[in-house]
């Protein structure tokens, strides 16, 4: 690929890296940190592969200035990092443990020093499992612990933090981790996953408002919309498709972006739509106006009617639909399984802005591929299939801002291969490879590339 292969991106456009806490930092109970619902989900038999844990992962929490070596090296404007939880709040109440805020403001400062501005995300996934074992997301107590938990951290870092992310991927925590139990804390329960999604809206909309009073500049929330297709053209499939669409995608974008719950809920959950989780007002506070809005995306789902098997109600929707899902098979497949289908990804931008008229700016907060990557006999990873990932969603993306679509930035996933949740470290999503047992850091080609596609990108910035 030559630097003419590159997509073009408007001026002022940020490239950056992503990674989260959990997947990265290990230093599991180092300067007070209290477990989280995936220290104690990774120790349940049989839920992660491998029995793998957190506990160490990348060591970046003692290896932090490597990787903003790393980061400076590679020319990213920003990256995107987490703050756990749990280190700051060990058990998700009280006055901020100063040990756990001094490590983000050690890499705060670092990344500032090396010029490249911090982006922070306050929830991805590290729940403390104190408040799990008080409710957890399903009570509305997390979302307001939540909003304290946000000012004690704006407090220590809002003069040097500029873009903010509330949480990451909400469906993940409610539905993955509530009703599919594939994710922390792993359980079967479709009421408690529809209330748990409430509640993180609440949460969301909480935050901003903490964030607003403390004078955060650049505020938003990342979402994971799925771009859904029908199987066929029946029926059946296309209204599988709506419930999909309700589950993955109005359920956040309707309250956020559209003032009101999803339209097509009670297809979607019958009685389990009964809203008793719900308060007056809620609406405006989840409706608080953003900066941008965060979109996660990797692949298209394709989805087929199937026959509800679960025969309780309260499980029933959140794990049928998908199991409903069919991958397509006349396209290549990362290791996760996932299709490789780039132009779903300017497919999903230009129908966002269409179904969301005022849907804010968005900024690509994660994209990328997790493939079977090998050390060569030279010493190097030729992850030549990732390379063709990032070319084939960068140029995607670049024509839905050619479409029209307000797209202010891109953070690849990921900077480092880490902790891929329930497949524990089999899965390789870095730019960056991890070795686990040395911890040593070997850049691959796709690292080269994107440095080559942010040079090329200044050099046309600024001839
Ligand atoms: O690793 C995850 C990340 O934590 C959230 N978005 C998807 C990534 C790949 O599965």
């Amino acid at each position: 690929m030559t630097s003419h292969d590159f997509p073009r991106f408007p001026e002022g456009f940020t490239f950056g890296a992503a990674t989260a806490s959990y997947q990265i930092e290990g230093a599991h109970d180092a300067d007070g940190r209290g477990p989280s619902i995936w220290d104690t989900y990774c120790r349940e038999p049989g839920r992660v592969l491998n029995g793998d844990t957190g506990d160490v992962a990348c060591d970046h929490y003692h290896r932090y200035r490597e990787d903003v070596a790393l980061l400076a090296d590679l020319g990213v404007d920003s990256y995107r990092f987490s703050v756990a939880w749990p280190r700051i709040q060990p058990t998700g109440t009280g006055p901020a443990n100063a040990a756990g805020l001094d490590f983000y403001e050690r890499l705060v400062d670092e990344l500032l020093a090396a010029d490249i501005a911090p982006a922070a995300t306050l929830y991805h996934w590290d729940l403390p499992q104190a408040l799990e074992d008080r409710g957890g997301w399903r009570v509305r107590e997390t979302a307001e612990r939540f909003a304290e938990y946000t000012a004690l951290v704006v407090e220590r870092l809002g003069d040097r933090v500029d873009r903010w992310i509330t949480l990451n991927e909400p469906y993940c925590t409610a539905f993955v981790g509530y009703a599919i139990g594939r994710h922390a804390p792993g359980t079967r329960e479709g009421r408690g996953a529809l209330a748990a999604a409430h509640h993180l809206l609440v949460g969301h909309g909480l935050a901003v408002r903490a964030l607003r009073a403390a004078g955060a500049q650049e505020i938003g929330i990342t979402l994971n919309p799925d771009r859904l297709l029908p199987a066929t053209d029946t029926d059946a499939d296309r209204a599988a498709v709506r419930r999909a669409e309700t589950l993955h995608n109005a359920v956040w974008l309707d309250p956020l972006f559209a003032g009101r719950y999803p339209e097509h809920e009670a297809e979607t959950w019958g009685e389990l739509a009964d809203g008793s989780y719900r308060r007056d007002g809620d609406l405006d506070l989840i409706g608080e106006p953003l900066d941008f809005v965060g979109v996660n995306y990797y692949r298209p789902t394709t989805v087929a009617d199937a026959p509800h098997t679960d025969p309780d109600p309260a499980t029933r929707t959140a794990v049928d639909v998908r199991a409903a899902e069919s991958m397509r098979d006349d396209v290549r497949r990362t290791t996760m399984g996932w299709p490789v289908v780039p132009d779903t990804f300017t497919d999903l931008l230009v129908d966002l802005v269409r179904r969301y008229p005022t849907l804010p700016p968005v900024i690509i907060t994660e994209n990328g591929s997790a493939e079977a990557d090998t050390v060569a006999a030279d010493g190097r990873v030729h992850d030549t299939d990732r390379v063709a990932y990032l070319h084939d969603h960068l140029t995607a993306l670049a024509a839905a801002i050619e479409a029209g679509v307000d797209v202010r930035g891109y953070y690849v996933w990921s900077l480092l291969d880490n902790f891929e949740w329930a497949y524990g470290y089999d899965r390789r999503f870095g730019i960056v490879r991890v070795d686990y047992d040395t911890l040593e850091r070997l850049p691959k080609d796709s690292y080269r590339w994107y440095r080559s596609m942010i040079e090329n990108h200044r050099k046309e910035s600024h001839p």
